[in-house]
């Protein structure tokens, strides 16, 4: 059976997480921390979470994962049959994490009450706007963010919006949801799946003081 390494409040693993749902794959989870500790480096080589331990052996990175799922079941389909289809949404996937997600987690120091610098604010109240005009481009939320199929940018897309929502808040001002016309309503019918719902109530039980 696939164990899946990481931990709940990490986005790239519950993008993970929520695919092994939707897709019906039976798994297992192993708490892990990102680490560049010498035995964590040999089954994740950045040392982040998520990676996949298989029966093959271990894969990190979640776009190689979600491949890899997608390959060994590919019923319930979460990428279009359509070769130019497939590619937007892999376009779209694309533009959210390099332009919206990365430049959003730069300060990531906000959620940990760390000092984000006032120079790495300006970045992302300077490229934030940017990468969200082309997403805007992109997205459908018709119903689903690529069209009329559920697909992995669905999943990706929640997980990603979820972070950079915050940080775009605390760093920028910056109301991702806000910025792109009908994500509010797609991600509150996402927020309302069962496998979405059952990882929020994962990370709700993590971050529970323990008694
Ligand atoms: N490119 C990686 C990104 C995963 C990632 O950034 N994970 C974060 C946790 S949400 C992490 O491990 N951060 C620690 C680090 O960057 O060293 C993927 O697609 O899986």
């Amino acid at each position: 059976m696939i164990k899946l390494h990481g931990m709940v409040l990490s986005n790239y693993y519950n993008i993970v997480k929520t695919a092994l749902a939707e897709k019906g794959i039976p798994y297992e989870t192993v708490a892990a921390r990102p680490s560049q500790d010498a035995a964590y480096l040999a089954i994740s080589p950045m040392g982040k979470i998520p990676c996949i331990q298989t029966e093959a052996g271990y894969l990190a990175e979640t776009h190689a994962i979600l491949d890899y799922l997608e390959e060994i079941k590919p019923s319930p389909a979460m990428l279009p049959s359509d070769p130019f289809a497939r590619a937007k949404v892999r376009e779209l996937v694309q533009s959210i994490e390099l332009y919206v997600e990365l430049v959003a987690r730069r300060g990531l120091g906000s959620l940990f009450g760390q000092e984000v610098p006032a120079s790495v604010k300006e970045e992302i109240a300077r490229d934030l706007p940017k990468g969200l005009a082309a997403v805007a481009k992109l997205v459908k939320f018709s119903p689903w963010i690529a069209g009329d199929q559920f697909t992995y940018a669905d999943l990706f897309a929640f997980w990603a919006f979820s972070l950079a929502n915050l940080l775009g808040k605390q760093n920028a001002g910056i109301d991702v949801l806000a910025a792109l016309p009908g994500a509010q309503a797609w991600y509150d019918t996402m927020a309302a799946r069962d496998s979405i719902k059952q990882a929020l109530a994962d990370q709700a039980a993590a971050r529970k003081p323990k008694a």
